[in-house]
């Protein structure tokens, strides 16, 4: 009995160390078949030559690491809280060839596995399309905007799939959309376009705008291929239109891995569990008067409960932010980037990004987006940020949305619009983006009670002052969005950017003709700005509003113009010569460019009750 009993248990016991030994072959197999690094490459003379790389699905019990082929120092290397993660500390001396390095990783249970690090020559940089204050933009959702390749609407390991009937879902527009698309933004007269990031978003929900990330170094299939993404930038550049990318760095997707397998808990602010859900108020993050204790929690909170907060007090992940923007920068060309509601990133971070970037380009500009309608000059200028940064302006649109409103008063109105400009010293005028609308804000037709007299009006002090205009997709054909309806009211899809749209904004079919009218409005508008670069850089000179009239002046070396804004609701503007004398001195006639109205002498200038006039002096 006994000696049966002990050959059947010997039996089993190494049955069951087989099954374990096979199971765990088979485990690091695949594992090794799924083992990624991040980043993936780097380039030869590169100032930024101490890199962290992830290793995703690192093998089971690694007990070296080497880097074979390869003048590449390795510094040191260590486990993940998780250990399905490793880090890897490298240093590339600048003066390396390019080639293949293979980081060998040793385990105790199965054999090498070897893995492919390389060392591109570094890109040549583009001629110079850094943004600069006579640029207008066109912000774009990828979305929503054109769908150019329907074959990538439904990828099966992506969460969502096409759903046009859902307002949040994923409506199928991509970058070949936007490509197919450039030659009508530049029509319209924008110089710059703008595009919410593209970096894969592979959520349950909330997907459609990618404003969190679930891989570092990747396109999002559904939008295209980092080829693709290349040959955008490239086209833009073809076609004279500078480019702004922007990037989110203070959250990411609860499905990248991450979060999901929880690399180190030190790397987020909270858990799917347990955090921290009032949605920010932004205006704080700015407030140079509010305590850091209440900054430091509206940063630490979640926008939404997919979107996990990254806790950039950790000097690793600030790194790996840095290194994936350099990375997408030197992959791509990239010139002009946007930081997607900068504030709530740590000032540390902030800081450590732009003296990165500041030593490995020259030619950089940013843009810090953050929906505060407090001034943020004194908030950026306190972190002494060292290249050209342009500061989105939240103030502006609630200002401009009320000032022609019938239901305000007219007064009131004109002397909030001249306020505004003095919160800010001239150079920082012209370093304002002025928002007609975006993606978080209601729409301009929509605040301007669908009335087209005063979206021109708004339309026309926006162009014309200093700064930026920034304009969202559609609001050229007058399309409505409301926030309170929900945030992606104001995310609806562009007319004829999918095939069998029953309206095309692109050829004009279906449109009304008071929308044809504003289109052409704004596309004469836009490319008399583009065309006259210099007055947008130049001198601003204002006047103090005379009751319901507010006149400015843009001034360069060669040209003037005179902005009169008649906000009065009944009273038509008489041109008083004295109003202006100084101004309108050396010239002699001037032309609206609203109304297309000629005047041979000041004194006949008439400008209607609730109008805008834009008289560009000539001799
Ligand atoms: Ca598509």
């Amino acid at each position: 009995m006994y000696p049966s009993c002990t050959f059947t248990i010997r039996r089993l016991s190494m049955f069951i160390r087989l099954f374990i030994s096979v199971g765990l072959l088979i485990t690091t197999l695949c594992q090794a078949q799924k083992l990624s690094i991040s980043p993936a490459n780097w380039w030869v003379q590169m100032k930024t030559d101490k890199l962290v790389l992830v290793v995703e699905n690192a093998p089971i019990g690694i007990s070296d690491i080497s880097i074979n082929n390869s003048e590449i120092e390795l510094i040191k290397h260590y486990p993940a809280a998780n250990p399905a993660f490793h880090f890897i500390e490298i240093e590339i001396p600048y003066d390396i060839k390019a080639h293949t390095a293979n980081i060998v990783f040793k385990t105790d249970f199965a054999a090498s596995v070897s893995y492919p690090f390389r060392i591109y020559k570094r890109n040549e940089r583009n001629p110079a399309q850094s943004l600069s204050s006579s640029d207008a933009i066109y912000q774009l959702i990828p979305d929503r905007f054109c769908n150019g390749n329907k074959k990538n609407d439904n990828i099966m390991s992506y969460f969502e799939k096409k759903d046009r009937l859902n307002p949040t879902g994923i409506h199928g527009g991509d970058i070949n959309g936007i490509l197919s698309k450039l030659d009508y933004i530049k029509d319209l007269g924008c110089t710059t376009l703008e595009i919410l990031p593209v970096t894969e978003s592979n959520l349950m929900m909330n997907s459609y705008k990618r404003l969190a990330s679930t891989n570092f170094y990747k396109v999002d299939e559904r939008l295209g291929n980092i080829g693709l993404y290349k040959q955008l930038i490239d086209s833009c550049q073809s076609l004279g239109l500078k480019f702004i990318q922007s990037f989110v760095l203070h959250q990411i997707g609860n499905k990248h891995p991450y979060f999901q397998q929880m690399i180190d808990t030190d790397f987020f602010h909270g858990t799917t569990y347990d955090f921290n859900s009032p949605l920010p108020d932004f205006s704080v993050l700015t407030d140079p008067y509010s305590p850091e204790s209440v900054k430091k929690a509206n940063r630490q909170s979640w926008n939404k409960p997919n979107f996990p907060t990254l806790n950039q007090e950790n000097k690793l992940v600030r790194q790996l932010l840095i290194q994936q923007v350099i990375w997408w920068i030197e992959t791509t060309g990239l010139r002009n980037l946007k930081i997607e509601q900068a504030a709530r990133n740590t000032p540390q971070l902030i800081k450590e990004l732009y003296s990165s970037l500041n030593l490995e380009y020259d030619d950089l500009t940013l843009v810090v987006d953050n929906q505060s309608p407090t001034n943020q000059g004194i908030y950026w200028e306190n972190l002494t940020l060292d290249l050209p940064t342009f500061i989105v302006n939240y103030n502006y649109p609630s200002i401009l949305s009320n000032a022609f409103s019938p239901y305000e008063d007219a007064t009131k109105g004109t002397a909030a619009l001249h306020k505004m400009q003095l919160q800010f010293a001239p150079s920082d005028l012209l370093l304002n983006i002025n928002l007609l609308d975006n993606h978080l804000l209601n729409r301009a037709y929509t605040n301007a009670d669908s009335d087209q007299a005063q979206l021109v009006m708004m339309l026309g002090h926006l162009l014309c002052s200093p700064g930026l205009p920034s304009i969202y997709y559609g609001t050229e054909w007058q399309m409505k969005g409301f926030k309170s309806k929900g945030i992606s009211n104001l995310a609806k899809d562009f007319p004829g950017g999918w095939m069998n749209d029953n309206t095309n904004a692109f050829t004009g079919k279906g449109m009304s003709e008071s929308q044809k009218r504003f289109y052409l409005q704004m596309t004469k508008l836009l490319n008399w700005r583009k065309e006259n670069p210099d007055l947008f850089t130049g001198e601003f000179i204002h006047l103090l509003p005379q009751s319901d009239i507010y006149a400015f002046v843009r001034k360069s070396s060669e040209q003037t113009i005179l902005v009169i804004i008649n906000n009065s609701a009944n009273t038509t503007y008489h041109f008083q010569e004295d109003d202006f004398s100084d101004i309108i001195n050396n010239y002699n006639r001037c032309t609206d460019l609203i109304t297309d109205d000629i005047y041979l002498k000041f004194k006949d200038i008439i400008v209607r009750n609730k109008s805008i006039a834009i008289l560009t002096l000539q001799k």
